[in-house]
């Protein structure tokens, strides 16, 4: 192994159970995903060329059943290679790869019971935690419609559910509520405004809930998780080609799919930005993505679902606020914190966004409008 890289005794145990072409001579951190550990491998051949690879530890106390989430990143990913393939793409930049470990298995559980896994790593591209040209954002939207549409024929009965209720909004008040009573660290004094401002939408929460109950609006195969850096951007193209961090595919609402877009990539600041004078939802970056997902999606969405898109922003934007207020409140155990009060922040400048995206409805409904 190279002399640059300081890799502890388990991630050493991890390389050595896969075939990797060569030396190992970076090993680093890599990434801004809020649940897995992420690293970046390099691999020198023997040929002195550098190969590189995605190393992952998945998150065992979110995903409680990784074999489950592995044999559906299989199985979706041999899917969407095979139309990849059909279409003349490329499938080994246009899908995730799983490289197998030395035992052929898609994962490697270690000496602690940790489950690792690697991917080869989609050179030539971005994953972005900020829009930065509109192209880019259009371009995701169209990636992530297109994704769903290959995936509308995928056999959804053999996916299991990786996350129970994982967009359930009801069922995420509840755990809220529940964790404003345990109080469990004492914060609950602390977050007034943003308990009031989560109880003051008890209604809003069983929105899109009601509908699927009732059977209004389709199930389909979804991503789930449609944040702007779970896609790579081609770093010469600039098109979207391809989309990441498939652990929460599942059936889901495609209006979900387009609404946590819009929450994380149509903010004019961070997710975690501390200064809230400068979070709005900028409705130019709404129209492009909206313009690109109704485009991508190719007339697949029902009428409800395009009457809910809006809908679907403002419920992702709320769940997520949500979401992040509940694991402040229970001690930052979800989602990996970087300082104090990052749980904080980042459901404040959600419900910031909420806040203005009620008061956008009518302009958000009559871009949906001039696309469908
Ligand atoms: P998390 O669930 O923690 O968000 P991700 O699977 O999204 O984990 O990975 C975290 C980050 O690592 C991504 O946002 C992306 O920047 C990078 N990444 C993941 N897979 C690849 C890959 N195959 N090639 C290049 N970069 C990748
Ligand atoms: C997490 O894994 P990552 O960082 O792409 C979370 C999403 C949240 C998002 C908020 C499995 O996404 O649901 O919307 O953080 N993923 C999981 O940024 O909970
Ligand atoms: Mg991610």
């Amino acid at each position: 192994m190279g002399g640059q890289i300081t890799v502890n005794a388990i991630q050493k145990e991890v390389i050595s159970k896969f075939d990797f072409p060569g030396e190992i001579v970076e090993c680093i951190p890599y990434g801004s995903g809020h649940i897995n550990d992420t690293y970046r491998l390099t691999v020198q051949t023997s040929e002195g060329q550098n190969k590189r690879f995605i190393l992952q530890r998945m998150n065992k106390s979110i995903f409680t059943k990784p074999v489950e989430l592995m044999e559906n990143v299989s199985g979706v990913t041999s899917w969407l290679r095979k139309k990849i393939q059909e279409n003349g793409g490329d499938a080994e930049r246009e899908t995730l790869n799983i490289v197998n470990d030395k035992e052929n298995s898609p994962y490697y559980v270690d000496s602690e019971g940790e489950y690792w896994r690697v991917y080869l790593f989609i050179e030539d591209a971005t994953s972005f935690d900020m829009v930065k040209d509109d192209n880019d954002f259009y371009q995701s939207a169209v990636a992530f419609g297109h994704f769903q549409r290959l995936l509308a024929d995928y056999p959804a009965e053999t996916l299991h559910e990786t996350i129970v209720n994982f967009h359930n909004t009801v069922d995420r008040f509840r755990k809220f509520k529940e964790a404003v009573a345990a109080d469990s660290e004492g914060r609950v004094k602390d977050v007034q405004d943003e308990i009031r401002f989560v109880l003051d939408r008890e209604e809003l929460a069983h929105n899109l809930c009601d509908l699927q109950e009732q059977g209004e609006i389709p199930l389909r195969v979804t991503h789930n998780d449609t944040k702007l850096n779970n896609i790579m951007i081609d770093d010469e193209t600039g098109k979207a080609i391809c989309v990441i961090d498939l652990d929460t595919v599942m059936p889901g609402l495609s209006v979900n799919d387009f609404g946590d877009s819009i929450r994380f990539g149509a903010s004019t600041g961070a997710e975690d930005e501390q200064d809230l004078s400068k979070i709005s939802c900028d409705l130019h970056l709404y129209e492009v993505y909206t313009k690109g997902f109704i485009e991508g999606c190719a007339g697949a969405l029902t009428d409800i679902e395009l009457d809910m898109l809006p809908m679907g922003a403002i419920l992702m934007t709320f769940e997520c606020g949500m979401r992040f207020l509940t694991d402040y409140l229970e001690g930052d155990h979800y989602f990996k914190i970087h300082r104090e009060g990052h749980n904080l922040d980042r459901c404040r400048t959600q419900f910031k966004l909420v806040a203005d995206m009620e008061e956008k409805l009518p302009q958000m409904k009559a871009i949906v409008e001039k696309y469908r």
